[in-house]
Order: structure tokens, then sequence, then C-alpha cells
């Protein structure tokens, strides 16, 4: 028997290209005035492919990420010897690292983190463009400005890890090297430089918000999807109406847990969480190394953990012995 299911399959319907609400004066033509319909994508998402608009903003935000992305892989072609080879092959292992802890936070010669400090003001300067753009857009199409604030949130946690506690510490060297497994590496090498980050109770409450966001999206997900087959997804005319797919969707919640989301309230709920996981992480990390030093210590004082039964010796903190400090 055909069963409707919606996990893999998509209904594609093309009608005539949509090329969006106009846009109010003041802005720029939209790129790509023929737009495209690509069956795969559709798959995924929408097939239609533009228009975009690109606008100052967009175009400073992609020059400039562009540098510090070449910067970064011509510093770790550099590293291998310009051999393209090697580069492919140790790719994942390649860093440009910033200036060593001793330089402070001046201009360091080029070869010895000058050049993360060069992609790293590029790459933060893209990053705070495509900020000011998505703002932008959204308030040209006349919506709220949600999507940047939450953006935002991320781009906070991005300048507490690379700008903020490092200048606080009075030291580029605190900050991440660009690479995969090395920025890995020093996310291993905080937590232990550190005391254990799992003691930072923002990391815990980070940590909440991070599985939370995918337990909401999981069932916010699953939801929509199950009541597909009574068009659940088309939202405006389910919200006020009785028997519909949106009453089903808060019935089925009701009657398993006792308690509903509304069609507003699931995105607010998920906006919350997505925000606050790099919202208070950042606060988290800015208080490492600033305010706390060793987060295993600190949970012992507040009586977070329990300190080791008398039979151990006490436990030193690593910082008062003989050669901790630079
Ligand atoms: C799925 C949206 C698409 C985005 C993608 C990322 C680049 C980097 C550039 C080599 C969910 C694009 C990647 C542009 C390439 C160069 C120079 C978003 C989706 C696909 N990390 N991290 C990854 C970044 C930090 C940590 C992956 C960025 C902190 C751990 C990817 C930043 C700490 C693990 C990546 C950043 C940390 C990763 C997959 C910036 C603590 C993994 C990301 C700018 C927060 C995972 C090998 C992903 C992995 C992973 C990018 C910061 C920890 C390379 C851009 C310093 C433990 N990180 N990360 O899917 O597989 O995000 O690593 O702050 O296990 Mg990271
Ligand atoms: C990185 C925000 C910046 C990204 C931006 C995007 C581009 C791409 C390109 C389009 C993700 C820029 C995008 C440039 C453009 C294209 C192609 C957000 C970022 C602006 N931890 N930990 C977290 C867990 C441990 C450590 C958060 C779990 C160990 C450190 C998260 C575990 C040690 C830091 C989290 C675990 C350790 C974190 C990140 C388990 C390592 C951070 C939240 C089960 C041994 C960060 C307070 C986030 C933080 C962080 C999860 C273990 C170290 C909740 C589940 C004990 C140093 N950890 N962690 O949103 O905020 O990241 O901590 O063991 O800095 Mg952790």
């Amino acid at each position: 028997m055909a069963d409707y299911q919606n996990l893999f399959t998509t209904v594609q319907v093309t009608g005539p290209i949509h090329h969006g609400v106009p846009l109010p004066p003041g802005n720029e033509e939209r790129i790509g005035e023929k737009p495209m319909i690509v069956h795969l994508l559709g798959r995924l998402g929408n097939a239609q492919i533009g228009p975009v608009y690109l606008g100052g903003l967009g175009l400073i935000s992609l020059i400039l990420g562009t540098l510090a992305f070449n910067i970064i892989g011509m510093n770790m072609l550099a590293s291998v010897n310009w051999d393209p080879i090697q580069f492919v092959r140790q790719l994942f292992w390649l860093a440009l690292e910033p200036p060593a802890p001793g330089n402070g936070l001046g201009l360091a010669p080029l070869n010895q983190g000058g050049w993360w400090q060069i992609a790293g003001l590029f790459l933060t300067a893209s990053m705070l463009f495509w900020w000011a753009r998505v703002y932008r857009r959204a308030r040209q199409l006349g919506m709220g400005t949600h999507v940047a604030w939450a953006f935002a949130a991320a781009i906070w946690l991005f300048l507490v890890l690379g700008l903020i506690r490092p200048v606080l510490m009075g030291t580029w060297g605190e900050s991440v090297p660009f690479g995969i497994f090395p920025h890995l590496d020093w996310t291993a090498a905080f937590s232990l430089r550190y005391g254990n980050l799992f003691y930072n109770p923002f990391h815990a409450l980070s940590i909440a918000f991070l599985y939370g966001s995918a337990l909401l999206f999981a069932m916010h997900g699953a939801t929509i999807l199950a009541v597909g087959r009574y068009g659940g997804e088309r939202e405006i005319e389910q919200i006020v109406d009785r028997g519909t797919a949106s009453e089903r969707a808060a019935l089925f919640w009701r009657w398993t847990m006792g308690f509903n989301a509304t069609m507003e309230s699931i995105h607010r709920w998920a906006w919350w969480f997505a925000v606050l996981c790099p919202l208070v992480g950042g606060i988290g990390i800015l208080l490492t190394g600033t305010v706390v030093d060793n987060w295993y210590l600190w949970a012992i004082k507040h009586g977070v953990a329990p300190p080791y039964p008398p039979v151990f010796d006490p436990v030193i903190d690593p910082a008062t012995l003989q050669g901790a400090k630079p």
C-alpha cells in the first residue's frame, strides 16, 4: 500500500519564476535576472537559484573573507614547502598560528604571527560586514532583525575567543590558531590549562542549550513533517482554525506531555536556545584566566565538586608551582 511519507521525498511544483517583492528606493538591482531551476537543489530546498542581492556590504564582506581565506591557505601551503600534494595530504593538520605568548599585543613579524593578525583582522571585518548586510537586508524587506541578533550571538563567542579575551589577557598568544585539528588541539589545551572546562558552569549551560537546541529541532521538525499530510507546513491558515494540522500537532504534544508549544512560541524557544548557547559560552570563556584561573579548584572552593577524600595528598594549584608563569 502506498503510504504518505515525506522524510526523503519532496514534491516539486514548478510555477512561473518568482523574483520576489520589489525593494524600496536606494537599493541596488538583484543579480541574476534570469533565475535557474535546478531539480537536484529542489530536492534539498527550493529549486530556484537567484536572483541574489549583492550590494556594497556583501561585496566588501566577500572580498575580505576571500583575502583571509587565501592568506590562511597560502601560509599553510608555505608550511609544506609549497608542495601541493603534501598540502592536500596534511591539510587537516596544517595551521596558521597566532603570535607566541611573549609577544604581547603588539604587531608581530609576518612569519611569527603577523599573517595570523592580518588574516584575523580581515576575517573579523568580513564577519561584521556580513552582519550589517543581514541586518540591512532584513530591514529592506520590512522584516524584524531576529536573524541578525542570532548571528550576533555567534559573533560574540568568536570575538571573545579571538579578540576580547586575548586583549584582556594581554597577549595574542591566548587566541585560537586557524586550522582544522590545530583549533581542536587549542580547545583541549585551553580546557587543561584552566583546570578542566567541565567545571565551568557557563560551559555546562552552553552544553545544555546546545543539546536542547538539537532536541527542540528534532521535535519541531518531526512534528511538522508528521502533519505534512494535512498541510502542516502551510503555517498561516493553520494558526486559527479548528481541526487543522496545527491543532493536531499541538494536541499530540499536549496529550503526550500535558503541555504544548504554539506555532509562534516554538520558534521563540528555538531562537533562545540557539542564541543562548554561544552567548553563555562566551561569558564562560571570558571569565577563564581573567577571573577564574582553575575551574576545578574553583568548583571545590564553592562546593560544586567534592574534594578528594583525605587519603590522597591535597590537590596543589599548578599555577603556584615553579615554572608555571612565563
Ligand atoms: C554545519 C554550518 C556550515 C559551516 C561549516 C564550517 C570553515 C573553516 C577554514 C581551515 C556547524 C565551515 C568551516 C570556514 C575552514 C580553514 C582555515 C555549522 C554548520 C561546515 N570552528 N570545532 C568544526 C569553526 C571553535 C570545535 C568544524 C569556525 C572554537 C570542535 C569546522 C570557528 C572551539 C569541533 C569548524 C570555530 C571549537 C569543531 C565543523 C570560528 C569551541 C569538531 C563546524 C570562526 C567552540 C568539528 C574537525 C560545524 C570538527 C568542528 C569551524 C571555533 C571547537 C571546521 C569557523 C575555537 C570540538 N569547527 N571551534 O559543522 O569536525 O559547525 O573539527 O570561531 O569536532 Mg570549530
Ligand atoms: C564557534 C561561534 C563562532 C562562529 C562564527 C561563524 C565562518 C564560516 C564560511 C560559509 C559554536 C563564523 C563562520 C568563518 C564562513 C562558510 C563556508 C559557535 C561558534 C561566528 N564541550 N569547549 C563549547 C561540549 C569539552 C571547550 C560550546 C560538549 C572539554 C572550549 C559547546 C562536550 C574541553 C570551548 C561545547 C565538551 C572543552 C568549548 C561551544 C563533551 C576540550 C569554547 C558552543 C560532551 C577537551 C566553547 C564555554 C558553540 C564555549 C565550548 C560543548 C567538552 C573545551 C556547548 C558537548 C572539556 C575551550 N563546548 N569542551 O556554540 O563557549 O560553538 O565554552 O565532552 O570556547 Mg566544550
